[in-house]
């Protein structure tokens, strides 16, 4: 896969996406949420990746959506353009496998709206984010009002999104707004490492885990607890399932084929 803007790299069953704009700090521009969301989905379709890892690098990850874009938009034009981030964020968050952000510097406005699509974020120490659009006379407009609250809570994200301010890697993790914060050094490393774990999983299972709770947070409880027990039934038809019980009562590893 061939892009102007990110690159796409597949190891060992791995997927990593690195936005690739660094003389603008990664600034996120319609071509890369159109590359983005078709790497996605090329990836999504892909049954030999079985994770990916989205990044912007060990420097920065994404400074916000591209302003020098934006600038001279109209009401007219946000409104009715084709909404690329939009499009490219829902394919990524629906990715049918495990997405995590690997955040080394920066990760404003859209940056870190971007993070948020995915399913777990590992923050460099050097991390920093927020969402600094209301110092732009306009607001999260990527997920940023709507993610934000499901993730870490209203009052928090009211904070960050009303006074435009940047966090710190540390107060990120006791927000819950990162799931884990590392040396600078070792950030890839640990990425690859979980992603690894994760794909060590059955696939099927972790297909519908994810899918019941992304679709569980669009619910009522009830609803939520009524599609999950649909997906946990689903998973009695798959050999992993047998696998996965036999091995257990046979004090053995067990081998996913993801069928
Ligand atoms: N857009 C375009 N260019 C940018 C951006 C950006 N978001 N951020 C940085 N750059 C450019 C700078 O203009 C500069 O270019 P040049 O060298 O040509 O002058 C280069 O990157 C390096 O930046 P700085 O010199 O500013 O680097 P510093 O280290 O001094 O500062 C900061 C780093 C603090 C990150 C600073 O660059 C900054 O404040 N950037 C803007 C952050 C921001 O406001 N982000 C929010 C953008 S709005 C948004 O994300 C909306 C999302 C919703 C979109 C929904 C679409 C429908």
């Amino acid at each position: 896969m061939t892009f102007q803007t990110i690159i796409v790299e597949i190891e060992e069953g791995i997927a990593t996406i690195t936005l690739n704009r660094p003389e603008v700090l990664n600034a996120l521009n319609d071509q890369v949420f159109k590359e983005l969301g078709e790497a996605a989905a090329a990836l999504s379709a892909d049954n030999s990746v079985r994770a990916v890892i989205i990044t912007g690098g060990n420097k920065v990850f994404a400074a916000g959506a591209d302003i020098s874009q934006m600038a001279s938009s109209t009401a007219v034009d946000v409104a009715t353009g084709d909404n690329a981030s939009y499009r490219a964020f829902q394919i990524l968050e629906t990715m049918p496998k495990p997405v995590i952000a690997a955040i080394a510097g920066y990760a404003l406005g859209g940056g870190c709206e971007l993070t948020l699509v995915a399913d777990v974020r590992i923050a460099a120490d050097n991390a920093q984010f927020g969402l600094p659009e209301i110092k732009l006379g306009i607001l999260p407009g990527a997920g940023g009002t709507q993610r934000l609250p499901r993730l870490i809570g209203a009052g928090k994200a009211k904070e960050l999104i009303f006074s435009g301010d940047f966090i710190k890697a540390d107060e990120a993790l006791s927000v819950g707004l990162v799931n884990k914060v590392v040396p600078a050094e070792e950030l890839f490393a640990e990425a690859r490492m979980m992603a690894k774990r994760f794909a060590s999983r059955g696939a099927i299972a972790l297909q519908l885990a994810k899918s019941a709770v992304n679709e569980g947070l669009r619910m009522d409880l009830e609803a939520g607890l009524q599609y999950e027990h649909k997906c946990f039934s689903l998973l009695f038809a798959t050999e992993d399932q047998k696998e996965g019980m036999r091995a257990f009562l046979e004090k053995r590893p067990a081998k996913f084929q993801g069928k």
